[in-house]
């Protein structure tokens, strides 16, 4: 389906798991090496359940139409981006917590070596279809790409996300899924603008960033603006369609996995930031890609 080039190996691995919190298995270093080497696990038996009375919360008219998505900051324990009563939103914000929380304890269950180095970020609800909400190339997500935040510098810092479809009709959530991150870094590496002396430093003064912008990070932003700006690319790059089927799970290291979500509605996200010195094998993400590429360290 939507393939040009096909993929001799999937980039999706479908793991049995039916509960959040799964014994922790002999074959932790097995998922953790598809994981790190840019695969979308697949948890097809893994569903977030909605109580019958939360089943309310299914519907566009909660979010206050100024974000795309309702979020859930762990620090403060507050929602952001909802529109409501303060009785309903104080529900609705319990269940983004219990998403947070289970997302959380999946991933330490699976991965206890992250367990001591994450830095847990925000959870979201995207209760709104995807169909035609990109207010600019940049910002369409229904084109192949990595994540990159160009507000907030992580310095190779690993950008890890568990993503639950909770559509009450059985709607699927649609990606594309693309190539290997060495290959479009190979692809694309040569086509990157420059870093100008001084830039990081005055993006940083002007508050542009929250921090100074790293080689690495200049790199990855203009490797995400890059694929989504080249329309060929997105026609004729590999890549496989994938219906994540209500009901299901699944996870993936975004800052290297390519994709592009192309269709659905309700969508729970928890995003985990980790450095990667606090992975099984660093050598797979991005950062060392690049610099082994570039041949000089980048952050
Ligand atoms: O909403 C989705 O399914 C994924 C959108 C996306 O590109 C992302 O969250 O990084
Ligand atoms: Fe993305």
């Amino acid at each position: 389906m939507g393939a040009i080039k096909k993929f001799r190996m999937s980039q999706i691995e479908t793991l049995a798991i039916d509960g959040w919190l799964p014994p922790r298995e002999s074959e932790e270093p097995r998922i953790a090496a598809m994981l790190e080497s840019g695969k979308v696990l697949l948890l097809p038996n893994l569903r977030f359940e909605l109580r019958s009375d939360e089943r309310r919360f299914l519907d566009p008219r909660w979010s206050d139409r100024k974000s795309k998505n309702i979020s859930y900051d762990p620090a403060s324990k507050t929602i952001k981006g909802a529109f409501g009563n303060d009785a309903d939103l104080e529900d609705l914000r319990r269940l983004l917590e219990r998403f947070h929380l289970r997302a959380t304890g999946l991933i330490t269950q699976l991965f206890p070596a992250y367990a001591a180095h994450l830095r847990i970020a925000a959870a979201s609800f995207r209760p709104m279809p995807v169909a035609g909400r990109a207010s600019s190339w940049r910002k369409d997500d229904s084109r192949l790409h990595i994540d990159a935040f160009p507000s907030r510098p992580n310095r190779g810092e690993r950008i890890l996300r568990v993503f639950a479809n909770v559509n009450p009709n059985d709607v699927p959530r649609v990606w594309r899924v693309g190539e290997p991150f060495p290959d479009l870094a190979q692809r694309f590496l040569k086509k990157l603008p420059r870093q100008w002396p001084g830039s990081a430093a005055l993006l940083s003064a002007l508050k542009i960033t929250k921090s100074r912008r790293s080689a690495y990070d200049h790199l990855m932003l203009h490797l995400h603006d890059a694929m989504k700006f080249d329309l060929d690319y997105q026609k004729t790059a590999p890549q496989e369609t994938v219906p994540f089927a209500a009901g299901s799970c699944w996870i993936c290291f975004s800052d290297q996995t390519s994709h592009a979500v192309m269709s659905g509605q309700y969508l729970f996200e928890q995003t985990l930031h980790l450095p990667v010195a606090g992975m099984y094998n660093a050598d797979s993400s991005p950062l060392r890609v690049l610099e082994k590429l570039r041949k000089r360290r980048l952050a």
